[in-house]
């Protein structure tokens, strides 16, 4: 139903604003088992009714989901010459929000080029091979929303969004799949517990496709790498561990780095692991961000994506309203995802 959908929304883009703001003062830390006890206190201390503290600034991160939920709402038909403009407009005026090098030359580029090809820049980085980083994932929530009922356009439109700065195969596909997994969580019962098994499988069988048709080397070798990662995701969901073990493990097989592959399946498992140990809703959101944040690396990146999938999932009635208000620009992103539930009706 409508207040369902509009709870959902609302849960997977303040899901996104949290994890990013949450996260960022960890972002390119080693932590430690001592580390991850100051982050549960941290996430406590935050979510007392009483505390105050100054606002947790959002980073690159939400300024370009910002971008993209406003294109969305404001051009009926997918415009990525818009969108592009609006990734370009806004980092000019706000460049110190923490952006990849890459994506600032690429910016640097459209601006030169005066949008002629917006996806021409993108395309020549890194001598051609395109950018790898977790960059079109990050910001990708507002197309699974927007499109979650249309599948292939949904596909269409991600991968577009995405090679205005991120061309390389693995990029579009960590997209890809942050995307899958945002739309399965909003088809989701929220009553229910998770099976945590059916749901890997339906993102194995839907990454199929992309991994297949970029098959275009001779050895024979069909390669598979997000499909791998879904299937460490399975066995690390199976296996029991002792923490810091299970920790170590993670970070050698999932990973936690600024690339989409070793960051994309890695919230996917933090959202998973969550839903695996508790059928409450509210630890289930907590707890994601939680995991996510207490791997260390590209904590504002991983907890942002992880908190927009467990959002989608959970609802905003179980975000910590706490928490939310600790969030710059909060209201306006409540804002936005109602805008983004209305205009969805037009299409
Ligand atoms: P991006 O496209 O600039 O990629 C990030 C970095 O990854 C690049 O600057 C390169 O160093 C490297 N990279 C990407 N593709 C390739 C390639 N094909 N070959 C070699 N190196 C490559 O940025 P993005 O939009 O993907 O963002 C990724 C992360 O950067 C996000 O976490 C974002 O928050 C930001 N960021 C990260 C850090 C950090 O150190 N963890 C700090 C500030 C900002
Ligand atoms: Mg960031
Ligand atoms: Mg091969
Ligand atoms: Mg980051």
């Amino acid at each position: 139903s409508y207040d369902i959908l509009k709870s959902k929304f609302r849960g997977c883009l303040l899901g996104s604003l949290l994890g990013d703001c949450l996260g960022a003062p960890f972002e390119g830390d080693n932590m430690t088992t001592g580390d991850k006890l100051v982050i549960k206190n941290y996430l406590d201390k935050l979510e007392e009714p009483g505390f105050k503290c100054p606002f947790k600034p959002y980073t690159d991160d939400t300024a370009m989901t910002r971008s993209v939920a406003k294109a969305l709402i404001d051009k009926p038909e997918p415009d990525f010459k818009f969108l592009a403009k609006l990734f370009v407009k806004e980092y000019f005026l706000e460049p110190n929000r923490g952006y990849g090098q890459n994506v600032v030359s690429v910016f640097q580029k459209l601006r030169q080029n005066k949008f002629e090809d917006v996806f021409k820049p993108a395309s020549e980085q890194f001598n051609g091979s395109g950018s790898l980083g977790n960059g079109g994932a990050m910001r990708i929530a507002p197309v699974a929303l927007y499109y979650f009922d249309k599948y292939n356009i949904m596909i269409d439109v991600v991968t577009n969004a995405t090679k205005i700065t991120h061309t390389n195969p693995l990029g579009v596909n960590g997209a890809l799949l942050q995307s899958i997994a945002i739309q399965e969580c909003l088809l989701e019962p929220q009553g229910e517990k998770l099976n945590v098994h059916n749901f890997v499988k339906k993102l194995l069988d839907k990454m199929k496709v992309f991994e297949y048709e970029d098959e275009d080397d001779l050895d024979g070798v069909i390669e598979e790498p997000y499909r791998e990662k879904l299937l460490t995701v399975q066995n690390l969901l199976l296996r029991t561990y002792d923490q810091d073990e299970l920790y170590d493990e993670i970070l050698e097989t999932l990973g936690n780095s600024i690339v989409a592959l070793n960051s994309v399946p890695t919230a996917v498992y933090c959202f998973l692991k969550a839903c695996a140990e508790t059928p409450d809703l509210r630890n289930i959101f907590r707890n994601t961000i939680e995991y996510a944040i207490g791997l260390g690396g590209d904590t504002d990146t991983i907890a942002s994506m992880a908190g927009a999938i467990a959002g989608a999932y959970v609802g905003e009635e179980n975000l910590n309203v706490n928490l939310v208000r600790h969030c710059e620009k909060h209201n306006e992103i409540i804002e936005m995802a109602d805008n983004l539930l209305a205009a969805r009706q037009e299409i």
